[in-house]
């Protein structure tokens, strides 16, 4: 055994004083750091396993951080963390206060992009290029998308702007040929008969007046370091493709690609999964959307399933393996999906539409301009509302309550739980004429015995919960555990106001003709959420009391667990308690 090279390398610099001979051996170190911490601490795997030779090749041939390297998505870019300067925090990884799972302008001067949501890195890098050329200075600018991120409309639109300049931008496209699930579409059959060099087309990058290369072994550092090389000494647009192994040098983890993804606690040695606990335990939001669109579907045969390549996320897979001529995984195409839906509504379909809250915001003009305009009865599934933990301020699903509350015509809907999460998929499914916006949260059902008959929901109808004299709480969607947690042994009422839009209103001039006070909760921002609906509810019929407003403050949130986060933006149940009984105070009813 040769002596230990990674302790010695805390930044790139350090790297390019290895001789070429070495750094496979950095290779190999490199690759058992990144499975040591994650087999522990959680987080993404096989992206960046993928990714360890191209991540060293770069560093080594580029003078970074003067020439800039972005990373689409992210997930792939713990390599790139250790080798610049974060080797020795990199257990602090996605954990509250340490480092971010993702590149972040703010942590580091090697981090030339902040990302999470893909495609997004062939539009920075030409911005960023276009910026040298226009300061007159000599820099080289790196994109490194895979081949599930640049199949998406952003992507496109930067290869077809890059393509008409002599920007001297490198893209490198990383070929897997897997996202998290598999890459889908005509794109991704385009690469593959290209790698098997049936392709007798004109290459489609080439068409774009790129200056293509590859397809190259991406495990292969003495070639990647020549091709490097090469292509620094080129002018204007260049795509090189590198065809790499998702997970690569962890067996399992090349073996099963969509659980190794992220595969939570796992045995660094062995790479076997934690079995984790056999405890019954509430289902999955995500599998209570699953398995009822399979079974609404199986019974109403308009019905389709949508997802943006979040199948295994979003459980549509299960629709997928049972009714696959219904159920669509479109790659990474947010806006796409939505237009779709949009397309398919006009006919009759009912199209459910699932994509995470965070990735909604990509195609925010089709929700408006495409679906609520035409008032199309599209069915949107919000999965991973609300805070979602690790993953941080780029995936946070806090901001949907507040940008749908603004569009007309739209049905806005947040279950407290698994059983009205089904109810209202039944209830949509029995043709509603507007569009929908189902929203719930990342993790558990909350009730085990969640396969009730169905029972339709009435639009627009919220509930009381518990009766209680002095002042009432009102949450929407599944706050409402919280709150029950909060008031059990206090004297409070709580209602569950599941529809944001259309409000109750018969119930709310109620509440606001009872109680003193009201507290509003909600799992998003308050600027423009619900609390502000029912501020705005008071002000318009003119209702004096105090209303009380709490959700997500006017800030980024940072990653940690999703409990750290509630408590740290006050939204657990004790934070809520001590809230209520300082209301009662300041009204002299404590
Ligand atoms: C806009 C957007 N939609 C969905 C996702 C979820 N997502 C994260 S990684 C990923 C797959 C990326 O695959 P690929 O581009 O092939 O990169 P690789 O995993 O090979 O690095 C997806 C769909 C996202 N980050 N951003």
């Amino acid at each position: 055994m040769q002596k230990p090279l990674l302790e010695h390398i805390n930044t790139p610099e350090d790297l390019r004083q290895l001789k070429k001979a070495d750094l496979p051996q950095l290779a190999h170190e490199l690759r058992q750091l990144i499975i040591k911490i994650v087999a522990t601490k959680e987080g993404h795997l096989g992206a960046s396993l993928g990714v360890v030779e191209l991540t060293i090749a770069l560093h080594y041939v580029y003078n970074t951080p003067y020439d800039l390297l972005i990373w689409d998505v992210g997930h792939q870019a713990y390599g790139h963390k250790i080798l610049t300067g974060r080797k020795a925090i990199f257990d602090t990884n996605r954990q509250l206060n340490g480092i971010s799972g993702f590149p972040k302008r703010s942590e580091s001067e090697y981090d030339a992009f902040g990302v999470g949501h893909s495609s997004t890195s062939i539009s920075a890098a030409l911005g960023m290029a276009i910026a040298s050329q226009l300061k007159g200075e000599k820099k080289h600018h790196i994109a490194v998308i895979g081949d599930a991120s640049i199949a998406s409309g952003m992507a496109f639109e930067g290869l077809n702007h890059a393509g008409v300049t002599n920007a001297n931008l490198l893209i490198i496209l990383n070929d897997n040929a897997i996202g998290i699930d598999p890459s889908v579409g005509a794109l991704k059959q385009y690469l593959t008969n290209v790698k098997k060099g049936t392709e007798k087309q004109d290459n489609i990058f080439e068409a774009l007046n790129f200056n293509y290369s590859g397809p190259i072994d991406g495990h292969d550092l003495p070639l990647l370091i020549s091709e490097l090389n090469r292509l620094k000494t080129l002018n204007g647009p260049k795509l090189l493709h590198v065809i790499t192994t998702k997970g690569k040098g962890l067996k399992q983890a090349e073996r099963d690609q969509v659980k190794y993804h992220a595969p939570g606690k796992f045995d660094a040695n062995t790479g076997e999964l934690n079995s984790g606990s056999t405890e019954l335990r509430p289902p999955k939001y995500q599998d209570v959307f699953g398995e009822t669109i399979v079974e609404l579907a199986k019974a109403n045969k308009q019905i389709i399933g949508i997802t943006p390549a979040m199948p295994t996320g979003s459980s549509l897979k299960y629709m997928m393996e049972e009714i696959p001529e219904r159920a669509f995984d479109v790659g990474i195409a947010e806006q796409h999906a939505v237009t779709l839906a949009a397309g398919m509504a006009t006919q009759g379909l009912i199209p459910f539409c699932n994509i995470y809250s965070t990735f909604l915001q990509r195609a925010y003009d089709q929700v408006i301009h495409d679906v609520a305009l035409q008032k199309l009865p599209v069915i949107f599934c919000l999965d991973r509302a609300g805070l979602v933990g690790e993953d941080g301020a780029t995936h946070h699903g806090v901001y949907d309550l507040a940008f749908l509350n603004c569009i007309p015509n739209l049905i806005i809907f947040a279950p407290k739980d698994a059983i009205a999460l089904r109810n209202i998929m039944f209830t949509a499914q029995l043709r509603l004429d507007l569009p929908l916006a189902i929203r719930y949260p990342r993790g558990s059902g909350h009730v085990l015995e969640w396969k009730k008959p169905f029972e339709a929901i009435k639009i627009g109808k919220g509930s009381c919960l518990k009766k209680g004299n002095t002042i009432a709480v009102l949450s929407i969607g599944t706050m409402a555990f919280v709150v029950e947690k909060a008031i059990e042994k206090l004297d409070i009422s709580h209602y569950d106001i599941p529809f944001l839009k259309p409000l109750d209103s018969m119930l709310l001039h109620q509440i606001f003709a009872d109680y003193k006070a009201i507290i509003t909760i909600e799992e998003g921002v308050v600027i423009g959420g619900f609390g502000s609906s029912i501020l705005a509810f008071a002000n318009t019929h003119n209702y004096t009391q105090k209303v009380m407003t709490l959700g997500i403050d006017d800030q980024f949130i940072e990653h940690g667990s999703i409990d750290q986060l509630m408590r740290l933006q006050k939204l657990d149940a004790e934070s809520l308690k001590s809230k209520i009984k300082d209301l009662l105070l300041e009204l002299n009813m404590g």
